[in-house]
């Protein structure tokens, strides 16, 4: 359960990120559990859990994430109208304790309004902090309170000068995982 208290309002060294961050993860947006995150009013872009291992990173604790999301279009595929951009990002990595999941998974909430929904699309992600742990909640309300402090301490996040600068970051060139 979730511990009671008040919550950081950020997190992370000043300075920037430090090891083991920055992590580089990439995959297809795809369909998740269809438990409509979208009636949370917090959407979630899935990508395979394969998708770690882009950077090595299987072994990645479960837990909340924040930092830079970069959707472009695969070529050659059925593919969404995606403007190509760099978006601030919160995430979770899990087993999703709330709902009792029994595949881990990857679940991006970008942190911008978009006019349609962009599956099949490929996302890369920069993650530059580990903000909690994944809990369970006493209900689908306080699940939601908790998403929308992560979102907050994101945004505090990415906004100092040591996290912002990496969203020029040669990964979002296009690169497998450089
Ligand atoms: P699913 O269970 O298929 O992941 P969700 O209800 O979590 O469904 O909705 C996720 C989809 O919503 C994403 O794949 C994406 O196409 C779309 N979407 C729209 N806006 C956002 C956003 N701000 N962040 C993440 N996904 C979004
Ligand atoms: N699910 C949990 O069961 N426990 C969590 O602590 C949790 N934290 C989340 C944090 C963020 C930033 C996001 C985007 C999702 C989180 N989820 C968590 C996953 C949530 O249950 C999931 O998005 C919905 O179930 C839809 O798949
Ligand atoms: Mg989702």
């Amino acid at each position: 359960m979730r511990p009671s208290g008040p919550r950081d309002p950020v997190v992370g060294p000043p300075g920037g990120p430090e090891p083991p961050f920055p992590l580089r993860v990439a995959g297809e947006v795809v369909k998740g559990f269809g438990r409509g995150s979208k009636d949370l009013g917090i959407p979630t872009a899935n990508i395979p859990i394969e998708g770690l291992s882009v950077g090595g990173h299987e072994d990645v604790e479960s837990g909340v994430y924040y930092g830079w999301a970069f959707l472009s279009s695969i070529p050659d595929t059925a593919k969404p109208d995606v403007k190509e951009d760099v978006y601030p990002m919160v995430m979770s990595i899990g087993w999703n304790p709330f709902y009792k999941n029994e595949k881990r998974s990857v679940e991006v909430h970008i942190m911008h309004d978009f006019p349609a929904d962009f599956y099949g699309a490929r996302m890369s992600l920069l993650i530059l902090g580990f903000i909690r742990p994944e809990y369970d909640y006493v209900s689908k309300e306080a699940l939601i309170e908790d998403i929308r402090t992560d979102m907050e301490v994101a945004r505090r996040g990415l906004e100092r000068d040591g996290y912002l600068r990496w969203k020029d970051d040669k990964f979002f060139g296009g690169d497998e995982a450089s």
